[in-house]
């Protein structure tokens, strides 16, 4: 498990940090190479992601938008990590990873309009490098790999691949397959596991009996790397670091990397679920005191780059900027339920036509709007 520079030291236990909890430099690590425009608008990202949940949460709940995956307490690992891709990097998220599309300077109208049911929010990803995103868990990292692979095929050095997904998938087949093939093929890609400590129900110990994600990687013969995922300067580092071995490989190095983001979704994992069956307070509490935009902020106040006056500011233009999304993605007209069996099969396999044929039937007796109410 090593990488280069500072995170090298990241160990078993302690995942690579470089803000203690009081947002201070902790001794002997460098601050990032980033301006003091780029850091604060690190943090007016991160916190536009957290209203731009708590809006949509509140939205599903007045019935005006379609089942949603909370952020909440992942903004440092996805800020953090998109802050270190390079403009034609690539970026596969998962549902879970809206402040991505967000961080790229994806409209937040078109993020909304994907989980109002509109598969044209999806499609919109696609010009800033983000790919489209799915919900079939794991399914995502065969494709990084692949895209990997065409990059290297083409002697295209220039670009990584960067693959996020949730301690649960480490448990799919995917996983495994496009790992191994990314050691094999010595692809450009950072595997970038999101360990918020449950998938769903299922708490981490039971998931994998291995003491960390990232040892993982000893076994596909390239490098893995713990960092806390609620530290968005330590995120960055280790992305960077990653994301320049894999345009820049050294010969006796492999090209990919597994990062674990160590870290909590604060959060359901989805409006249609309610975590208070199967998690206790008490760890929830005990994350919040890491909240990572709580830690940021705290840093940049202490270094003189923020105050009361801007974070006003921030929290004014990020009210307006959703105030605005939500209004342009209610003015549409609902989205068609024909959709649903669109843009997968060329053609409709029997049980879908099947479907697809009692979906009419019952637009035809019942209409639109009865049928949305039962
Ligand atoms: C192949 C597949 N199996 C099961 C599901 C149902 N499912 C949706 S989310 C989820 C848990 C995923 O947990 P994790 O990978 O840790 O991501 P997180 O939601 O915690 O970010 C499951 C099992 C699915 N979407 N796809
Ligand atoms: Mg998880």
């Amino acid at each position: 498990m090593r990488l280069s520079t500072e995170s090298v030291t990241s160990s078993k236990d302690e995942p690579f940090r470089i803000l203690d909890a009081n947002g201070r430099l902790i001794e002997g690590r460098t601050g990032p190479d980033l301006s003091d425009e780029q850091l604060v608008q690190m943090y007016e990202d991160m916190t536009f992601s957290r209203h731009f949940d708590e809006r949509t949460v509140s939205l599903q709940r007045q019935g005006r938008m379609g089942t949603y995956a909370p952020v909440a307490g992942h903004e440092g690992a996805q800020i953090g990590s998109t802050y270190a891709l390079d403009r034609d990097d690539w970026v596969l998220p998962t549902y879970r990873e809206s402040a991505i599309p967000l961080a790229r300077d994806v409209e937040p109208s078109e993020v909304l309009r994907y989980w109002k049911g509109y598969e044209e929010g999806n499609a919109s990803l696609v010009a800033e490098n983000v790919f489209p995103i799915n919900i079939v868990i794991g399914s995502l990292i065969p494709h990084a790999t692949g895209m990997g692979m065409a990059f290297k095929y083409r002697d295209d050095y220039s670009r990584a691949v960067v693959c996020h997904f949730g301690d649960g998938a480490t448990s799919e087949g995917d996983f495994h397959e496009a790992l191994n093939f990314a050691g094999v093929f010595d692809t450009p890609n950072v595997f970038f596991c999101n360990n918020n400590q449950w998938a769903i129900s299922v708490p981490r110990d039971r998931q994998t009996a291995s003491d960390t994600i990232a040892q993982k990687a000893i076994a596909y013969g390239f490098d893995g790397v713990r960092v806390d995922g609620m530290d968005p300067l330590a995120v960055y580092r280790v992305t960077r670091d990653a994301i320049e071995n894999a345009k820049r490989p050294e010969d006796d190095r492999k090209r990919p990397t597994l990062v674990e983001s160590v870290q909590y979704r604060f959060g359901a994992h989805t409006t249609a679920d309610d975590p208070s069956v199967y998690r206790d307070d008490d760890e929830l509490e005990r994350w919040q005191r890491k909240d990572p935009i709580v830690r940021f902020e705290k840093f940049l106040r202490n270094t003189g780059r923020l105050d009361d006056e801007r974070i006003d500011a921030v929290k004014t233009r990020n009210e307006e900027r959703m105030a605005d999304a939500i209004e342009a993605v209610e003015r549409l007209d609902d989205p068609d339920p024909e959709e649903m069996f669109q843009n997968v099969y060329e053609e409709l396999p029997s049980r879908l036509e099947e479907q697809f044929e009692r979906l009419q039937e019952l637009r035809d007796r019942h209409g639109d709007d009865e049928l949305l109410e039962g």
